[in-house]
């Protein structure tokens, strides 16, 4: 765990060999126990592999070695922020970032869409950040000064949640670093209380205050109070409701044309259909589909800058190990989609 920006190299792998992973490339240097056709389980080959440092538990990225998991020639970095605190309703998103470190080593590393190793852009994965207890406001602080470091290393930084309140921190930081820079938010749910259970800071709270700096278009949702759609009929907003995008095929459009040029993305990952995204804290029937969300997330990253991107409120316990590897394969080709579309 870290809480600033200068860490060491958290993995130092000795074999370098194009865009492969570990296990890709080292059963014929595993001990000879850990070898074969014993009964030995991947548990039992970790633990031989820590005798003979062969080689290390798969805890970066899609597995990736050196070069293409180094912080220094890395375009694209990894924050996992395990941090779950203003949550209401099943807790347990600390645990989403681990789990979708852990479900991309079964990743292709090529991408069928893009036709490309979309690795070889070099993505880092960065420790843990540690969290601050003490509360919301705190933890955004951190995240805000650990982006501020990546932004000013040149970096496009991926967050992994954790709860939703972090990405104030980064927006924070991306609007200081980027004039006109308006936020698209995929999300079940509004989040444009001024406060909730005490606090101005909750995950319930985090448009409101993102609101306050940068204008938001907000995108799948279909749940939200009385209070909070005063506001958006107040300020003359409106999302691109749930409701709409089934029946609406120019929604695409209109999105990107109320979007300016620099924007980043903030994925609620309740925004998908419970179908095939239970595991999250606040699960809203009726969701998007997988296809949808890639086919905006690409047209979106075509058509504007994309600085960086977030993705939150994944509670791995609440479903299937399905869940850690879909939301794996999105962080995988949203970066394929923003980095090198163009
Ligand atoms: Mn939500």
């Amino acid at each position: 765990m870290v809480s600033d920006t200068n860490h060491p190299e958290p993995f130092a792998f000795s074999c370098s060999e194009g865009a492969k992973r570990p296990k890709d490339i080292a059963r014929d240097k595993l001990p000879e126990e850990a070898k074969g056709s014993s009964n030995k389980t991947q548990n039992d080959i970790w633990t031989n592999s820590n005798k003979g440092s062969v080689f290390l538990p798969p805890r970066v990225f899609a597995g990736l070695e050196s070069p293409y998991s180094d912080l220094e020639t890395a375009r694209v970095v990894l924050l996992p922020v395990p941090y779950d605190s203003t949550t209401e309703w099943r807790s347990g998103t600390r645990h989403g970032p681990q789990a979708i470190v852990d479900a991309s080593q079964y990743l292709e590393l090529y991408d069928l869409e893009l036709d490309r190793e979309v690795c070889k852009v070099g993505i880092h994965t960065y420790p843990q950040l540690e969290p601050i207890v003490s509360g919301p406001e705190h933890m955004i602080d951190r995240v805000y000064h650990v982006i501020k470091g990546l932004i000013r290393k040149g970096k496009f930084v991926v967050m992994l949640g954790g709860e939703h309140s972090p990405s104030l921190g980064m927006v924070r930081a991306w609007g200081e670093a980027c004039p006109e820079l308006s936020v698209l938010q995929l999300d079940a749910h509004a989040d444009l209380r001024d406060e909730y259970l005490g606090s101005r800071y909750s995950q319930a709270c985090v448009m409101r205050r993102i609101f306050e700096l940068c204008p938001i278009v907000q995108v799948g949702v279909r749940s939200l109070s009385w209070v909070e759609k005063e506001f958006l009929m107040q300020h003359k907003c409106s999302p691109f409701y749930m409701l709409n995008l089934e029946s609406d095929a120019s929604s695409t459009e209109q999105i990107v044309g109320a979007l300016s040029e620099n924007v980043y993305v903030t994925i609620d990952v309740d925004v998908f259909d419970p179908a095939i995204m239970p595991a999250v804290g606040t699960p809203e029937p009726g969701g998007m589909q997988w296809q949808q969300v890639l086919n905006l997330l690409k047209t979106i990253a075509l058509r504007k800058h994309i600085v960086g991107f977030d993705l939150v409120e994944f509670c791995p316990q609440e479903g299937p190990s399905s869940c850690a590897f879909l939301l794996a394969k999105l962080v995988y080709k949203f970066i394929g989609y923003a980095v090198l579309q163009r």
